[in-house]
């Protein structure tokens, strides 16, 4: 699988990419007959603009935090991306602030690097800085998260997930699996970092689906950050009711979080997957192996090696093309069988 998915990002790059982008173009000039050798000055003319074309470009990276295993492996995709196609990577990390997002970004503009990334912790609250990336001149991509602003002139591009559509994915496996099963059925729901586009989207998408059963309900929701601790302490707390009104299922926004929750239903001396079902977002190994073992029901992919998608991103703008405003890894989900046999090729 990690080959396979690895392959998906190459040949997205190699097919899409072009394709998207070649139509703006700058139309190629004529070609120029050289009838006699330059003068001293239209050759230092044209080898000056050649040196400034190969001048390595310098990527300033505001990455959100290192709240969990899908997020180190982004960071580390996005490292050895830059480190593959020779870009200088200036990478921050915001530990969940925002403010700290807004230090990193304008200290990129002070830099004068070439091209900024941002990871945004949360969806809203970015005009102005965006203004001032684009007062500066410096092209923004959007990496992972998305932000929600009205003028989507104030970024180039942004690379990530369909959230909503994981969502989606969750609720439709968890209205499979309980067909035939009788109301009501009580829920958990472990979000992720409040106000984050992947928590509010994942939330929408998965409601938008088990809304269609009246007798599932979401009994039990609340934020637990997106990490293992959180996830373990939140769900502890969700087992304090009477065995009547436990939940019979838990959705957890990503799979740190499952994680912590299979250590606190254990505590509880339930069975995960059994007891409670459950799902998450992710795929990450140690998931995958807990879904193998039948301890979770299903695992919804969210891709994080987005490094090469935003290396291509960065030498296509600083080509001058033009980019879609959204780029969208294709992502499926793991069931207990599919796990198993890919468990061993994980990535992260
Ligand atoms: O699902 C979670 C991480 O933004 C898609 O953030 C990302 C999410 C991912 O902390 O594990």
């Amino acid at each position: 699988m990690k080959r396979r998915a690895y392959g998906f990002v190459i040949l997205f790059l190699l097919l899409i990419l072009p394709a998207c982008t070649s139509e703006s173009a700058a139309p190629l000039a004529p070609p120029v007959e050289p009838s006699k050798p330059p003068s001293l000055s239209e050759w230092m003319e044209s080898s000056a603009t050649a040196i400034k074309s190969e001048k390595r470009i310098v990527l300033g990276f505001s990455q959100l935090g290192s709240e969990s295993a899908w997020r180190n492996a982004n960071t580390a995709s996005v490292q050895e991306a830059a480190e593959e196609s020779g870009i200088t990577l200036v990478m921050a990390n915001a530990e969940q602030s925002q403010e700290k997002q807004f230090e990193a970004v304008r200290e990129f503009i002070r830099q004068r690097v070439d091209v900024i990334a941002i990871a945004p912790v949360v969806e809203s609250g970015w005009e102005s800085i965006l203004q001032e990336a684009k007062e500066a001149g410096i092209p923004v991509v959007i990496l992972d998260r998305s932000v929600n602003v009205e003028d989507s002139s104030l970024f180039v591009t942004t690379i990530g997930s369909d959230f909503k559509e994981e969502g989606v994915k969750a609720g439709k496996y968890l209205m499979d699996l309980m067909r035939n099963r009788a109301g009501p059925i009580r829920i958990a729901e472990l979000q992720g970092t409040s106000g984050s586009a992947p928590s509010i989207r994942r939330g929408e998408g998965f409601r938008s689906v088990i809304d269609a059963r009246e007798d599932m309900v979401i009994t039990q929701s609340a934020p637990a950050d997106f990490t293992e601790s959180k996830g373990k302490e939140i769900m502890r707390g969700f087992l304090q009711v009477p065995a009547g009104e436990r939940p019979q299922v838990l959705f957890a926004h990503n799979d740190d979080m499952a994680i912590g929750a299979i250590e606190a239903i254990e505590e509880a001396g339930l069975k995960p997957g059994a007891d409670i079902e459950i799902v998450s977002v992710d795929g990450s190994r140690r998931a995958l192996q807990l879904l193998a073992d039948g301890k979770m029901s299903a695992v919804v992919e969210c891709n994080p090696l987005l490094g090469p998608l935003l290396m291509q991103a960065a030498k296509e703008i600083m080509a001058g093309r033009t980019l879609p405003k959204r780029m969208v890894p294709p992502e499926d989900i793991f069931t207990q069988d599919r796990a198993a046999k890919e468990v061993g090729n994980r990535k992260f």
